[in-house]
């Protein structure tokens, strides 16, 4: 499964045996790039020590060197095929997984693959100005790779559209480059990709939070019975897991620093040291967690019981539930509001799967305030992080409406309002962040705000010239 870089469109799908697809896809590549140049990375380089996939095997599947960005070899990579494989789910189970889309679910799965398609570009267009400001030459090179496999990723959604869905594929794949994110007349499909990333602090959460609902979202198209979007996405998540470390230890060594200097000045506010204060990192996590919560859609949802049902769209870890995975006669516990008071309610397990993925998702950020809060207790600090309620500041779901507290405290609309800038970041809080955001970019500096990493990338130091700037 090594990929064929003689190629125009690098790939390991034998795009050159479909001259028609290969056609439709070359004519698609310079909108593509166009799109890059124009909604791209703002901050001109030279060249950036980047990785990219050669093939798709478990083991030393990257190279990694200097590429100039915008010669960066996007391509189309799936993961090997299992010519054996079967549907685990659904009333499909245990029929042979499909090579081509079924007509009857044409369009739930082209939606599918639609969303999915449209938050890679808008996460590269939210970030577009973050290198202005980085805080080293290592994290520069870490957006910039989270960059270009963003965009990756959209091609990997743009081949299923051309490949399978033929003209109105085709129309879907120009549409992807036409929506912007936070545009008045054309704005990106999910709420969280109309947000603004204009710090690097929103960035670490960003990619902590927003890119693990893609791992969790991937993972359940990874169970998919069409194929193709199995293959693609279970490639996709290794690209991911990068993208989510980066988050991590980002977030981790903003901490890091900022105990180092509440404890090396005795106090709680190190901001005027350079730091950003702990209130301020919680209410960044506030907001990037609530905004994340909402992309798991409705907690009763008729779409996702379609989608299972068909066999479009599976669980986490699909194969590793004990059941029938039909899920038929089970039911399922989800969140509620009754007489404004939160609450649960006993539902057919089906139309409760967009809470049993959030849940999932929920487990999975409880180890980033396990890690942040192991770091604050080694500095000596009393101080917690917390994840807040998943009722607070919700736009989609039951909870959208009400107004709770990050403890879970249902209160009125005019106490909230009054409280809401203790909860969530305040323009003074912006302010303070992007006074901090000062760009470093000569070889083994960092900013004031955040601790150096442990390790380089691919076993460089630190100090390596990941990226020359223009
Ligand atoms: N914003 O039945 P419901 C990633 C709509 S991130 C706006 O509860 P469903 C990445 C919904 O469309 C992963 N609208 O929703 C991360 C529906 O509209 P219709 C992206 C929303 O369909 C970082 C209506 O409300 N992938 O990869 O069960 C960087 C009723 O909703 C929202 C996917 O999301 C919202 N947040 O679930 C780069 C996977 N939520 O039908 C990349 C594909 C709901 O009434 N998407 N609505 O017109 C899906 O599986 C589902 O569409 C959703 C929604 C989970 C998003």
């Amino acid at each position: 499964m090594s990929i064929d870089y003689a190629e125009r469109i690098p790939n390991n799908v034998d795009l050159h045996e479909d001259r028609r697809l290969q056609r439709a896809l070359e004519s698609w590549q310079p909108s593509f790039l166009g799109w890059w140049q124009t909604m791209g990375p703002t901050l001109p380089t030279e060249d950036v020590y980047l990785r990219t996939a050669m093939n798709v095997g478990r083991e030393g599947w990257a190279h990694f060197g200097h590429v100039a960005m915008k010669d960066y070899r996007w391509g189309i990579f799936l993961a090997e095929r299992d010519g054996e494989r079967k549907i685990s789910f659904g009333q499909h189970k245990g029929e042979p997984a499909w090579q081509k889309v079924p007509g009857e679910y044409r369009s739930d799965l082209r939606r599918l693959i639609v969303i999915q398609g449209d938050t890679e570009p808008a996460s590269v267009e939210q970030q577009r100005n973050l290198g202005a400001t980085a805080p080293s030459l290592y994290d520069l090179r870490n957006l910039f790779q989270v960059n270009v496999e963003e965009g990756r990723h959209l091609w990997a959604m743009v081949y299923l559209l051309h490949a399978y869905f033929g003209r109105d594929g085709r129309e879907e794949a120009e549409a992807l480059l036409l929506r912007n994110s936070g545009s008045d007349d054309a704005p990106r499909i999910l709420g969280a990709f109309n947000e603004e990333t204009p710090d690097w602090l929103s960035f670490f959460m960003f990619t902590y939070f927003t890119d693990r609902d893609g791992k969790y979202q991937l993972g359940t198209l990874k169970e998919s019975a069409f194929d193709p979007l199995s293959r693609t996405c279970e490639f996709m998540l290794k690209e991911e897991s990068h993208h989510m470390f980066v988050g991590t230890t980002g977030i981790d060594r903003i901490v890091e620093r900022t105990a180092q200097l509440m404890v090396e000045h005795d106090t709680d506010d190190p901001g005027p040291y350079g730091a950003i204060p702990l209130s301020t990192i919680q209410k960044y996590i506030n907001f990037h967690y609530t905004v994340s919560l909402d992309l798991f859609g409705g907690e009763q949802s008729t779409n996702v019981a379609n989608y299972f049902t068909a066999g479009i769209k599976g669980r986490w870890m699909e194969e590793r539930r004990k059941d029938d995975h039909t899920l038929l006669s089970d039911s399922a516990v989800v969140d509620a509001v009754e007489d404004g008071r939160i609450s649960s309610t006993e539902i057919p397990a089906l139309l409760g799967l967009n809470q049993d993925l959030r849940t999932e998702y929920v487990a999975d950020c409880e180890n980033g305030l396990t890690r942040w809060n192991r770091v604050l207790e080694e500095a000596g600090l009393p101080q917690r992080l917390a994840l807040p309620h998943r009722a607070f500041n919700r736009r989609v779901g039951v909870f959208a409406g009400l107004h709770v507290t990050p403890a879970g405290q249902v209160v009125s609309k005019e106490e909230w309002d009054v409280q809401a800038g203790q909860w969530l970041p305040t323009d003074t809080d912006k302010t303070h962040v992007r006074s901090l955001m000062q760009p470093v970019y000569e070889r083994g500096k960092i900013a004031s705000w955040i601790a150096p990493p442990r390790n380089g990338i691919n076993g460089k130091p630190f100090d390596y010239d990941y990226v020359h700037v223009a």
